[in-house]
């Protein structure tokens, strides 16, 4: 007897339904539904337009058929505001959006980065819910807000009307004490955050309830809180053997790391700008965030509103024909951050640097590729000199695994084997801690993983040419200074 489980995976540029079957050794996974997630300037504020997004949900999961289950995860540190009445408070912020801009240097007036870090052991990102809230503060919306929810706690909310906080989602609001797991109430009182605002956490596996007759899907079907951070359920995704891993989590954002029992929350580990984040199981995601393929994604949408007719096929075949670190640029670069002319801030940053500026779609994505290739190198190698733990492969999951370029060249700049897929690894990891908590599975996080591997496509690319990328590395090092 199998278990069919509804993951729901919203990502920055799109959602999805799929369904998951599993049994003790079988798990097969089907996309019933996909939407695409369209950011909306409104009133010059970029907003997520979350009904839109809840609607594509309601649609995936009536289209689903019968399951046990359903788990949300979605991108990170977005929230919406309730009221009193559980009303929602506007739609949610993108975090791209600028509000944020100056205000990781307020916060540091009020706490230190050294204090900051040392209790919640997070990345500094301008866009952690922290900051947005600190942006926010004074705002008519903050003062009547009774209640934060996190992009994902909020579907499950109005699935189910149960307010909760999804631990390994609630890690990345800055918020969260790293050696307690529970929230800062000193940081939130020292920067004049409501306490009440934040409400109880969740784990993976708990029950949150049944969907609630009225939303109008199949009576019965339960919500299980999941790795709600997309990272994490891609983590608990990735098919690793023992744990002398990396993992590439490759979508949008590349989130590259290894997982370990304890947080590091030593000063060189602040000074590399390492996130600890809460994972699956008490688990602790030590990485970084890489730009990711963002960098090609709003690319191609710039030449495509410039009228050029591009396709990534076309691109990636072009540019996988052109030389190896011909141009790299340093993809963390704050001014890629924000929507806009990709190839044209690419340009600038190489003017700025001295490197080759690359003009035409096939040298600028060549150029992309190349410096997320050797980004993912600085983190891996930084995560490992951080940590202490050792790395014989590293595990690339995500849309990112298609990119047999991206693969190579990842494996060639980290002089590492890697192990590519599966691209579903967010939707797997979310379904397997789902079957797990109906018991339609016994296995610990190694026996989950094992699992992936016995049942998904994996494709290996072994490091070939290691020297270019490493000429390329101390290039860069010297022109940017990192
Ligand atoms: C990836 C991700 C990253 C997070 C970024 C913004 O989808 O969740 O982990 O830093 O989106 O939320």
């Amino acid at each position: 007897m199998s278990t069919a489980v509804a993951a729901v995976d919203l990502g920055a540029s799109n959602g999805r339904v799929m369904v998951a079957r599993v049994e003790r050794d079988r798990l097969d996974l089907t996309e019933v539904a996909r939407f695409e997630n369209v950011p909306v300037r409104v009133a010059g504020t970029l907003h997520w337009d979350i009904l839109r997004l809840y609607d594509g949900v309601l649609q995936g999961l009536r289209a689903a058929g019968p399951v046990a289950s359903v788990g949300i995860d979605s991108w990170a540190v977005d929230y919406g505001l309730l009221d009193a009445d559980g009303r929602l408070l506007g739609n949610p912020v993108h975090y791209r959006d600028n509000r944020t801009e100056g205000i990781m240097a307020k916060v540091a007036a009020e706490v230190t980065p050294a204090q900051l870090y040392s209790t919640t052991g997070i990345q500094f990102l301008p866009f952690n819910t922290i900051y947005q809230l600190v942006a926010a503060s004074g705002s008519a919306q903050l003062a009547a807000a009774a209640r934060l929810l996190m992009i994902p706690d909020l579907i499950a909310y109005w699935l189910t009307g149960r307010a909760a906080s999804e631990v390994t989602n609630a890690s990345t609001t800055q918020l969260l004490d790293a050696r307690t797991g529970d929230w800062s109430l000193d940081l939130v009182g020292r920067l004049g955050i409501p306490a009440t605002l934040l409400p109880e956490l969740c784990r993976p596996g708990d029950d949150l309830g049944p969907v609630l007759p009225d939303v109008g899907v199949a009576d019965g079907v339960r919500v299980t809180a999941v790795g709600s951070h997309d990272t994490a359920s891609a983590v608990a995704g990735v098919p690793a053997r023992g744990d002398r891993f990396a993992y590439v989590s490759c979508g949008t954002w590349s989130l590259v790391g290894v997982e370990l029992d304890q947080p590091v929350l030593t000063e060189d580990s602040r000074l590399a700008n390492f996130s600890n984040e809460a994972g699956v199981d008490g688990t602790v995601r030590y990485l970084r965030n890489v730009m990711g393929l963002w960098m090609l994604q709003e690319s191609v949408r710039t030449w495509r509103s410039q009228g050029m007719n591009v396709t990534l096929t076309d691109l990636l075949r072009d540019a996988a024909r052109l030389p190896a670190f011909f141009s790299v640029v340093d993809p963390d670069d704050p001014t890629f951050l924000p929507p806009g002319d990709m190839p044209a801030r690419i340009a600038d940053v190489c003017r700025r640097t001295g490197e080759p500026v690359p003009v035409d779609p096939p040298a600028i994505t060549r150029c992309i590729l190349d410096s997320l290739a050797l980004a993912h190198r600085r983190a891996v190698r930084d995560a490992v000199r951080l940590s202490g733990r050792d790395v014989d492969v590293i595990h690339l999951v995500g849309g990112g695994a298609r990119n047999a370029l991206l693969c190579q060249l990842t494996a060639d700049a980290c002089e590492l084997p890697v192990e590519a897929g599966p691209i579903e690894a967010g939707a797997l990891g979310n379904a397997l801690v789902q079957a797990r908590a109906l018991g339609a599975v016994d296995r610990d996080l190694f026996g989950m993983r094992a699992l992936l591997r016995a049942t998904q496509e994996l494709r290996r690319f072994e490091p070939v040419d290691t020297a270019a990328a490493r000429s390329a590395d101390a290039r860069l090092r010297v022109r940017t200074t990192r």
